[in-house]
């Protein structure tokens, strides 16, 4: 699971996730924004926000995990 699940951020700034679990994951937005490569243990995916919005995005491996940045 993407933990915390929603995340708060400003404008401008960049998330960063990674994958602390022992098998492959994805960062995928709803609305075709961004996607990673597989990431490995320990790989990284960053992302910067330069608009406010609601931003949805999920695993593609296991579309099950989901999460949500709110940018403002
Ligand atoms: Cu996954």
């Amino acid at each position: 699971m993407f933990e915390p699940q929603s995340v708060t951020a400003k404008v401008g700034e960049t998330i960063t996730w990674i994958n602390k679990d022992d098998e492959p994951h994805t960062v995928r937005s709803d609305a075709g924004l961004f996607a990673s490569a597989a990431l490995d243990t320990g790989e990284t995916f960053r992302f910067r926000f330069d608009k406010s919005g609601t931003y949805h995005f999920f695993c593609s491996i296991h579309p099950k995990m989901t999460g949500t940045i709110v940018v403002h």
